[in-house]
């Protein structure tokens, strides 16, 4: 069974932290929490409610400095990111953590489909991720429903490909056009984004937006995966055809099979 660390960037989160590390899942080893900004009780928070908390202390500002350094310390196989707020359910890790488990590298969570949904999404916001997803779909031939949403899981292994090195929250595009340009089986499993608990958000969507804007053309455009130096499972799909594409499709003479399973 594979082992499972979640990584949690957390800014002034003390009130909601309760809630999410309550929700943990039993099967989770590894919780890590990436503070280092925060000026309430957040980290004694952690503490005090899991005792095996995994502490990283990351000063600089921006989400992206803190979940690199939260995916440096993770030790599991698979590493879930979620946020501290309370908009996204740790109960839901298993729908992201099964898909891993049956040959997928990479699992996003998308508010736009069956099953999933947002409580906290201006019209703003959705008019925006709506164009940025129909955008990174035509330049990278995917069929992502969702881009700007950060409930993520991956095998570890994938950030050897994925090389991230953004400092805010432009770092989920990274992540995201980053793992479809690297050819990773991705999956798209429902989520359902929860209203913030309390507290103001980091997020400005203008010039957060155009953050993400820059990115996604910075990383279709320049950055090219690694073909060397990563573990083959990571590049399978670009390395490898699948095993039983030449599985001859011809009739099959049942005889030459009944006898097979009358012997059984
Ligand atoms: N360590 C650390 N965590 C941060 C920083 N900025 C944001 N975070 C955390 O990153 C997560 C996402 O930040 P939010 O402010 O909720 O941003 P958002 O979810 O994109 O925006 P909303 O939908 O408006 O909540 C939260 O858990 C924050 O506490 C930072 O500079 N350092
Ligand atoms: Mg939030």
């Amino acid at each position: 069974m594979a082992s499972v660390s979640v990584v949690i960037p957390t800014l002034n989160e003390e009130m909601n932290l309760p809630w999410v590390l309550r929700r943990m899942p039993s099967y989770v080893d590894e919780v890590i929490i990436v503070d280092g900004r925060s000026t309430d009780n957040t980290v004694k928070v952690a503490r005090a409610l899991r005792v095996d908390v995994l502490v990283v202390s990351e000063p600089r500002a921006g989400k992206g400095w803190a979940l690199r350094a939260g995916f440096a310390a993770a030790s599991g196989d698979i590493i879930v990111m979620l946020d501290a707020d309370g908009s996204m359910d740790p109960q839901e890790i298993g729908w992201f953590v099964s898909p891993l488990q049956h040959d997928f590298d990479f699992v996003k969570g998308s508010r736009h489909v069956t099953g999933g949904g947002s409580e906290d999404l201006t019209w703003l916001r959705k008019a925006g991720n709506h164009a940025l997803t129909g955008l990174a779909n035509v330049v990278l031939h995917s069929n992502y429903s969702d881009l700007c949403y950060g409930y993520i899981a991956f095998r570890r292994e994938c950030l050897e490909v994925l090389q991230l090195e953004s400092d805010g929250f432009e770092i989920e595009t990274e992540l995201i056009v980053r793992a479809a340009k690297a050819g990773l089986r991705i999956a798209e499993v429902p989520s359902l984004e929860l209203d913030r608990i309390s507290g103001a958000s980091n997020l400005q969507t203008f010039r957060d937006g155009w953050r993400v804007l820059r990115t996604m053309a910075h990383e279709c455009l320049v950055w090219e995966a690694p073909t060397a130096g990563a573990r083959p499972e990571v590049l399978r799909r670009v390395k490898y055809a699948y095993s039983n594409v030449s599985f001859p499709r011809t009739p099959t003479d049942p005889q030459s099979v009944l006898p097979l399973m009358s012997a059984s």
